[in-house]
């Protein structure tokens, strides 16, 4: 395809569809996206960040994050209509606009862009990354139990035939280092938002252990709020607070990461629903599910904006 006019947001899409979309949607609104290639997958995909900014030099930033366990297609979806949102909104919605002004925003749609094509060719449910190792016939580490905090901690598994199998040493996969890398270099993101499905949760640290964080009350109270903002969309009820209390322990995970590498609001969504399609949600609620996350996420970084 040659233009985003002819992209359906309503449909789930393969990676070859994804990143032609991304190519023509930095085209289309060059005036404030552009796209950045952060790095390449194990298997040797680009791993690529569309960015958001009005221009001016050294603006703070939000990062979003989707796809990072490719079988939970919702998120990439969910992703992909959230940046046409952002382009659409921008200069209409005015909290948006003040957002956009002050801060630029990073969304990586397709996190495990390896795990994605096989979700397309080989196996809807795969779940990890696709590198592989001597010494094991198992392929595949859970890139959200690579990540330096807490790094091999309960709630991530040593044994490579695991789903949660964190990697042989924390960034060992290069999906993850990329972003570590790029995150690093900036030294200026004062939000991450990290999205999965499913479950109707929205987290945030720590996953390693029951240990409140410093802004613990200040992260549930805006929580709260967003839960509040994404249910007055369509009713749909999410439950929220920290990940270890609110779902399970488990280590090595992003939100950790970033809320130790000074990432003071830092974020995890479990989108729709609560199991009963699971990581097969139809494409029917792919557009109110984007409406309503929507809304949590602009509190969230509405938020970071004025705090
Ligand atoms: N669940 C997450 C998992 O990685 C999670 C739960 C989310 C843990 C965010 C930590 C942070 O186990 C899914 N469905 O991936
Ligand atoms: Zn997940």
């Amino acid at each position: 395809e040659r233009s985003t006019s002819s992209f359906s947001y309503s449909a789930y899409h393969n990676l070859e569809e994804i990143y032609s979309w991304i190519d023509n949607f930095a085209m289309e609104h060059s005036d404030i996206v552009s796209k950045i290639h952060i790095g390449n997958s194990f298997e040797n995909r680009p791993i690529l960040v569309l960015k958001f900014s009005t221009g001016g030099s050294r603006h703070p930033a939000i990062w979003i994050d989707t796809g990072i366990h490719s079988r939970e297609w919702i998120t990439h979806a969910t992703g992909i209509w959230t940046a046409n949102k952002i382009v659409s909104d921008y200069g209409k919605d005015p909290i948006l606009t003040d957002i956009l002004k002050a801060m630029d925003i990073f969304i990586e749609l397709v996190t495990n862009p390896d795990g994605f094509a096989f979700t397309h060719s080989m196996n809807r449910l795969w779940r990890k990354n696709k590198s592989i190792r001597p010494g094991t016939f198992c392929i595949g580490v859970d890139l959200n139990r690579n990540w330096k905090s807490g790094f091999g901690g309960n709630g991530s598994n040593s044994n490579p035939c695991s789903e949660t199998y964190h990697g042989p040493f924390p960034q060992s996969e290069p999906e993850v280092a990329a972003i570590v890398k790029f995150i690093t270099a900036h030294g200026d993101f004062k939000a991450l938002i990290s999205i999965h499905s499913y479950s109707q949760m929205l987290m945030y640290p720590y996953g390693r252990s029951l240990e409140p964080v410093s802004n613990q009350r200040e992260l549930y109270n805006l929580a709260k709020d967003a839960v509040k903002a994404l249910y007055e969309v369509h009713g749909t009820e999410y439950i929220f607070g920290s990940i270890s209390t609110t779902l399970y322990v488990a280590s090595g995970i992003t939100v950790d990461w970033a809320y130790d590498s000074g990432i003071k609001y830092a974020f995890s969504f479990e989108l729709r629903d609560t199991g009963h399609y699971g990581f097969l949600l139809p494409a029917t609620q792919i557009i109110p599910t984007a409406e309503e996350t929507w809304m949590a996420i602009r509190t969230v970084m509405e938020h970071t904006l004025t705090h």
